[in-house]
Formats: structure tokens, sequence, C-alpha cells
């Protein structure tokens, strides 16, 4: 009873981060990756991008621990979930976008192969205005729920 009112709390919280003229928030936040179920497949990496003030646009994802890096989106097409790869994408100024399973993702190629749930990643992410960003994601494994967002509950 009492983890669940903790709980009730803790996301009360989390909704009032976006609230103006709150400090202002981290670039890049709430970041995680999902390992593939079968070795040598691609990871997908999530996380929360606030624009701040002036709004800004990734541009690109790289990472020490993978080959190479693509930002994409999956869509339904008809009965199946496609994903196409997208250029950048965009941060509005005051706002926040969240790539999570489903939607927006970083694709991550060539993982190295020491990876372990519970573990850290290190991604760097690099913005139009010129801004680069380091953020470590949390690890998980290919079937256990998203840690951040609707999905962790
Ligand atoms: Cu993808």
């Amino acid at each position: 009873m009492r983890n669940g009112i903790i709980a009730a709390m803790m996301v009360l919280l989390a909704g009032c981060g976006s609230t103006a003229g709150d400090e202002a928030a981290e670039p890049v936040e709430e970041a995680w990756v999902r390992l593939p179920a079968v070795d040598g497949r691609p990871g997908a990496a999530y996380f929360t991008l606030n624009g701040g003030e002036a709004g800004d646009v990734l541009i690109a994802v790289d990472s020490p621990a993978a080959a190479t890096v693509e930002l994409h989106e999956s869509r339904i097409e008809g009965e199946a979930m496609t994903m196409r790869p997208v250029e950048a994408i965009e941060v509005p100024a005051d706002g926040s976008v969240t790539l999570a399973p489903r939607g927006l993702h970083a694709m991550l190629f060539g993982l190295a192969s020491d990876l372990e749930p519970g573990g850290t990643l290190p991604l760097n992410l690099r913005f139009d205005s010129g801004r680069d960003v380091q953020v470590d994601a949390r690890i998980v494994g290919a079937g256990d729920p998203a840690p951040f967002g609707e999905a962790a509950e």
C-alpha cells in the first residue's frame, strides 16, 4: 500500500517537470537501450529530447559501443510494422520529443558483444546547433519492459 502511494507521488512530481519556469530540463533524459533478442541483430535506443528555450534538431547519434547508429521511425503499414530512416528529429522550443518503442528510435548496428542488462551504454547525440550531448543509456534485455515512460509500469 505504502509503495503504491510513493509511486503515485512520483508520477505527480514527474508530471510537474515540464512546467514553464522550472529549472531548465536536461537536453536528453531517460535514455535506455533494448538489446536484440538474437546476438548480431541491431538494438534500439530511446530517450526524451527537451528543446529548451530555442529548440534544436537532433541530426546524428553515435556510440563507442556500436558500429553505426541510424535514426529510424517505426510505423504501421497495413498490418505490418515497418521502419524507415529519418534524417533528423526536430525538437520544438519549450517542447519535448520522446523516442519510444513503436515510434522514433535510434537503431544501433554492430553492437559490442559485452553489453549486459543493468549496465549502461554511452550515446553521443549531435544537434544542429553544434551542441554534443553525452548520456549513459540504461541497458535492458530483449524481453524486458521499458524502464521509463508509460510503458514502465
Ligand atoms: Cu529501426
